[in-house]
């Protein structure tokens, strides 16, 4: 039979904790191929939250208590992970708030989306039949949706809809592989962290539609400005796109330096240096690329397995500088001369961007 155990973070939350606990072991009795555990994650909470549980455990033999520092959401749920996967080596690890946000009752559509070949669902709050509260405050609503719109964007992952949430069903496997990164993020931005990771891992990813309810008791933990601020240097520290795009913008200096100093500096040929220097940008961009942006993908290190991926980075480079200048003299034909710098960036910004980074990582840096 395999086992899953159910991991639930509180802080605080002497109100909540009573009520989610049987809930869960409700909604699962039902499914008799698991078998299902509750492993509560307090961080030593005034509220008396972990005492709570205590008296339960005796109530309920499939339910344990870890109790550990405060150190933040992220810290909790790694040390959970940690503790469940030693003591009950099981096949699923689920994420679930102890504030009834989430209904324990939709736990059977997680399994289901697992026995279906996921590695990892989402509880979605922004897919269709998906919801945040109605009467959230206007500043939470703008902060929950744009927050996610920036990072599927700042990833250019469009088709993962719910970055933020924390009602998920993830295979152990998943978990082990990540822990050892995502273990150095403590707060919220642990939630982007191990979906990023698991992504990253070639875990197959399945969503379903969740309506996220407001707590009713107890107060809400998150620290909104430092997690804008976490989610921020995370993207710019992690995403390939990101990373993608400041090689392009490097290899234009490079480009536009060394076409400078053939042309001007040693007088040669503009045609000679023209191609010396794209070339050299090319190659380098290819090797930053390769062991910076793409570094999870990272092609094999001999030569002769790189070559054929290298001629295919030089005719998809080739592509974009076919584009730029196509585009770039439509748009003076149409427009006329003046603003050739603003459609120059228009043309970069939108279409050769995006084409040669959905290129690359179709054809050179393919999915593991
Ligand atoms: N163990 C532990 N749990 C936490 C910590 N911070 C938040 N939580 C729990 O994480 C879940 C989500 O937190 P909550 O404050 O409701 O966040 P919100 O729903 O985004 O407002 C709840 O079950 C909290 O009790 C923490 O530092 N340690
Ligand atoms: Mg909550």
């Amino acid at each position: 039979m395999r086992r899953a155990v159910v991991v639930v973070p509180t802080y605080n939350e002497a109100g909540n904790i009573e009520k989610i606990i049987p809930q869960v072991f409700q909604a699962t009795a039902g499914i008799t191929n698991w078998e299902f555990h509750i492993l509560v994650v307090d961080s030593n909470s005034p509220d008396k939250t972990a005492y709570i549980v205590k008296k339960l455990t005796s109530k309920y033999p499939r339910l344990h208590l870890l109790r550990v520092e405060k150190e933040g959401l992220g810290k909790a749920y790694t040390q959970g992970f940690n503790y469940a996967i030693d003591k009950f080596s099981p096949f699923l690890l689920f994420e679930i708030d102890a504030d009834l946000s989430h209904d324990p009752l939709l736990i059977p559509k997680f399994i289901k989306e697992i026995e279906q070949g996921a590695d990892l669902v989402i509880g979605s709050r922004y897919i269709k039949d998906g919801s945040i509260p109605k009467n959230w405050a206007i500043h939470r609503k703008i902060f929950s949706v744009v927050g996610n719109i920036i990072v599927r964007l700042g990833f250019m992952k469009l088709n993962i809809t719910d970055w933020t949430g924390g009602y998920r069903a993830i295979k152990s496997w998943i978990i082990k592989n990540s822990v050892p990164f995502i273990k150095n993020y403590h707060g919220y931005v642990y939630q982007i962290a191990l979906l990023d990771r698991a992504i990253k891992s070639g875990a197959r990813i399945s969503q379903i539609p969740i309506r996220f309810k407001d707590r009713k008791i107890g107060k809400s933990k998150i620290n909104t400005g430092q997690f804008i601020l976490n989610i921020f240097a995370y993207i710019f520290f992690n995403s390939s796109f990101i990373k993608f795009s400041s090689v392009g913008f490097i290899g234009f200096f490079i480009d536009f330096g060394i076409s400078y100093l053939f042309i001007e500096r040693l007088k040669s040929a503009v045609w000679l240096g023209t191609l010396f220097s794209t070339e050299t940008a090319i190659i380098s961009n290819f090797w930053l690329n390769n062991s910076w942006s793409f570094s999870h993908k990272k092609l094999e290190n001999s030569l002769r397995l790189m070559l054929p991926s290298f001629l295919k980075f030089n005719l998809v480079s080739s592509g974009s500088i076919l584009i730029q200048t196509l585009g770039i003299q439509l748009a003076v034909n149409f427009f006329g001369k003046k603003l050739w710098y603003f459609y120059k960036i228009v043309v970069i910004v939108f279409i050769v961007i995006p084409y040669s980074y959905i290129l690359y990582n179709k054809f050179v840096w393919k999915e593991k």
